[in-house]
């Protein structure tokens, strides 16, 4: 069910790093006119970290201070947050939940094109095969609203691309009527 304050609904884009979620959702955001939040980039910009993880040389974000940092972006609806975790966000922020999935081989390739090495390019690829972001969403939001979405292909990345589209149409014309 909508959330009754949003007049345009917000989407969550998941899934393991590499699976295609930056690159749909420029595209996606291009398309449909909502904003496209990267909550990485939100991060730094707010400098939102609490620690600096050694093993996968990355900071640790500080969720609490991301939220509040949202909270009040996410109450006007319109937004594409992106994001490869899930559970953290409050479940009352969105209407519809993607999960992008690709095929570890596939998966392999972008990361390591992306300079991932060792334990870091391994354990990413090991999360995409264990589906861990799947079942985090799965748990942490009502599985009628959370949808899988293969993106392995450009092909893949059209129909995701209509697929969403059209939801966020329907759902617009309904929030009207
Ligand atoms: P993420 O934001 O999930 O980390 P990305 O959007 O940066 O991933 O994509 C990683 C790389 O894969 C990038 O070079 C673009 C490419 N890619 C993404 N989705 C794709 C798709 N459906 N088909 C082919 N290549 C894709």
């Amino acid at each position: 069910m909508a959330n009754s304050q949003r007049s345009i609904p917000n989407i969550l884009v998941t899934g393991t790093p590499g699976v295609g979620k930056s690159t749909l959702c420029e595209q996606l955001a291009e398309g449909t006119g909502l904003e496209w939040l990267e909550v990485g980039q939100i991060a730094k910009d707010c400098e939102c970290f609490e620690e600096y993880d050694e093993v996968y040389q990355c900071p640790v974000l500080d969720e609490d201070m991301i939220i509040d940092e949202m909270e009040d972006k996410m109450g006007h609806g319109g937004k594409i947050v992106d994001y490869h975790g899930c559970d953290f966000f409050p479940e009352r922020w969105f209407d519809i939940v993607f999960v992008l999935r690709a095929n570890n081989t596939v998966l392999y390739d972008r990361l390591a094109h992306r300079g991932y090495t060792g334990k870091k390019l391994e354990d990413n690829v090991q999360c995409e095969i264990f589906q861990t972001i799947l079942e985090e969403a799965q748990g942490a939001y009502r599985p009628d609203i959370v949808h899988e979405l293969p993106s392995n292909t450009p092909d893949d990345m059209e129909e995701n691309l209509d697929k969403i589209t059209t939801w966020v149409e329907e759902w617009k014309m309904r929030a009207l009527s």
